[in-house]
């Protein structure tokens, strides 16, 4: 009898036809061979093996560079399932929509199975995952980012507890582009795309939007959140998540060197993009990291913003539409001050100033976690590490002080359920344009949003020990439109603060949003910040807010009555506490 597994992969295969089948064990042998083959195709272009031994650089077609929500689809039987901010379409329009462009797609390609855990290979809130791809990158980047191969079917066995998902390049026409999820089947097509969070179907697909429903039937959580640990100068270490939307700096603050070590504040990794959690015996949040590598943004990355992946790169690394030096080495933006000469453009051309940016603002690199110096020793925990806080923020220019803490669990969901962040390079479409993005799972929630504030609601109920919420912004503009925080190292002052609300020593001063840091309270020394730029960055303005609590009103509209009326309270109580203010000022 053939397994579940083996049935999935002959009937994929009788749809795409593929030129031969490989079933991926996930040893160095194998991707040693997998390289060879691009090295030899040009799909992959070796970089200076001195400098950087076993890196590589791959340029993905320039029509391809980013996840595309517009082709992102959520395909549950009920339209109001899927909810009023995500895309749908029926399971059977959209299979035989998808299905042309799959059928006999792969007849030159080479078929990889590709089975892969996500989470600790021992952790009992791991899951499996299978997929089949036609992209010898997607196969080489999935070794890196999960725990891929022989173990997986291991734990697999003939059972048919696996997410599938499919994958295939397709023709690359942008019009025959399609990313599928069938959360009732849990199932995922992709067709198409080769890029990031489109193809390597256990990031975004699986890890976030198949997991947000599983874990929402089973009663736990699948976010967009970093996973970081600080240790303090005692050397306990207090675990913290942070959910910020794509390319608004979850990977620079996970690793962040921090600007208070020698206080003795440090900040160790357990994950830059994805937590899932459960509650613990312990009666506390815990988060493992269901990746087992860093799919970074390459822009702005450097030795001062982030030394700590700077030294992870310089090895056994892909790299992704980054620049080339003539010496063979990455080059991307803001990696050093000028860009050097003779330089070779993420499209393989020769680049001029003129051309714009050389590296593609997307670009990214694609690197085993364990290479990275700030890693945690308790990365690979099967129960995850417990969390104490839970961090929400975007890029926004106004509105947003540095920091402030709400009220409790349930003014956390409102401040995490009506976040704002301007739009960034990491999706397809106009750049820098302000949305909501609740929880910054707008484009990865698998359900209706309004279910999963509910979710949010019922969690905080369940756990005994739910962690404190915060809202930081580092992207707060002035006047002259220049950031007015330094960010990156810097940010541990924030953390810090955080860490001694937590442990009830920092003192906070009251506003209608939430607590913010009290004069003083936040330690600044060794950093040059004038006292206005930091009232600036502290400040809540009560008319701007009032015109924010509008904008949320009108938000919250979009879901209709399956808004939980907690949040519709919430909304309301802000009001009420902006009001009070108002009248108390004049
Ligand atoms: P995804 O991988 O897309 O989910 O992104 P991310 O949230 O991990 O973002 P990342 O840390 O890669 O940062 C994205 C961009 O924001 C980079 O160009 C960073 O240089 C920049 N950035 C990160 N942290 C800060 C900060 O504290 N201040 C400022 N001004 N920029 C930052
Ligand atoms: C994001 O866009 O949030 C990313 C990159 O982390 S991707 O894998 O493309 O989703
Ligand atoms: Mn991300």
């Amino acid at each position: 009898m053939a397994t579940p597994l083996e049935s999935w992969v002959e009937e994929v295969s009788r749809l795409t036809k593929p030129k031969s089948i490989v079933w991926c064990d996930g040893s160095q042998h194998e991707y040693d061979h997998i390289v060879e083959g691009m090295l030899r195709d040009g799909s992959f272009i070796e970089l200076n093996p001195k400098t950087y031994p076993n890196c590589y650089l791959h340029r993905s077609n320039p029509n391809d560079v980013a996840r595309t929500e517009s082709v992102t689809f959520i395909c549950t039987r009920e339209k109001s399932d899927a909810g009023p901010t995500n895309n749908w379409m029926a399971p059977d329009e959209a299979k035989q929509k998808a299905e042309p462009f799959f059928r006999g797609a792969m007849k030159d390609r080479t078929m990889y199975v590709v089975p892969y855990i996500l989470g600790p290979a021992n952790s009992p809130y791991s899951k499996v995952g299978i997929e089949i791809t036609d992209s010898p990158y997607v196969a080489a980047s999935m070794r890196i980012m999960s725990r891929m191969g022989t173990a997986a079917l291991d734990r697999l066995g003939g059972s048919s507890d696996f997410v599938p998902g499919l994958h295939s390049l397709g023709d690359m026409d942008p019009q025959h582009r399609l990313v599928l999820h069938f959360p009732e089947e849990k199932l995922i097509w992709s067709v198409g795309s080769g890029y990031g969070g489109n193809a390597l179907l256990g990031k975004k697909c699986f890890a976030l939007r198949i997991a947000s429903w599983m874990a929402r039937e089973q009663g736990w959580m699948a976010e967009h959140t970093l996973i970081l640990g600080l240790e303090d100068p005692s050397g306990k270490v207090t675990y913290m998540c942070a959910a910020f939307p794509s390319a608004c700096g979850k990977t620079n603050l996970a690793m962040m060197v921090s600007a208070l070590e020698n206080q003795g504040y440090r900040v160790w990794t357990i994950g830059d993009d994805i937590a899932w959690m459960h509650i613990g015996k312990d009666g506390m949040l815990r988060a493992i990291n269901p990746e087992n590598g860093f799919f970074g943004v390459a822009p702005g990355t450097n030795e001062k913003t982030n030394p700590n992946v700077m030294t992870a790169v310089h090895h056994d690394t892909i790299f992704t539409n980054v620049a080339l030096t003539p010496e063979g080495e990455p080059w991307w933006e803001g990696m050093n001050a000028a860009a050097p000469s003779g330089l070779t453009d993420w499209k393989g051309e020769k680049w001029t100033p003129s051309k714009g940016p050389a590296a593609q603002p997307n670009s990214r690199y694609t690197v085993p976690a364990r290479q990275t110096p700030s890693i945690s020793e308790h990365f690979e925990d099967p129960e995850g590490v417990p969390i104490s806080a839970i961090i929400f923020g975007g890029r926004r220019a106004k509105v947003a002080p540095l920091v402030f803490e709400a009220r409790d669990w349930q003014h956390g969901v409102f401040v995490g359920a009506t976040m704002a962040s301007e739009t960034t390079a990491a999706a397809t479409g106009a750049v820098g344009v302000t949305r909501r993005d609740p929880m910054a799972m707008l484009p990865f929630c698998g359900y209706n949003m309004a279910d999963y504030f509910r979710h949010w609601l019922e969690m905080g109920e369940r756990v005994a020990h739910p962690p404190k919420i915060f809202h930081v912004t580092w992207f707060r503009k002035g006047e002259d439109g220049q950031f007015l925080w330094p960010g990156y190292g810097e940010n541990v002052r924030v953390l810090k603060w955080m860490l001694e609300r937590i442990e009830g020593r920092a003192k906070a001063t009251e506003t209608p949003i939430g607590y913010v840091p009290a004069p003083g309270s936040l330690t600044l020394d060794g950093l040059d910040i004038s006292a206005g730029t930091m009232e600036q960055l502290l400040r809540v303005d009560t008319s701007v807010w009032s015109d924010e609590h509008e904008a949320i009103g009108k938000f919250f509209e979009k879901f209709g009555k399956r808004l939980p009326e907690e949040l519709r309270q919430e909304q309301e109580k802000l009001g009420q506490r902006l009001q009070q203010v108002a009248v108390a000022q004049k």
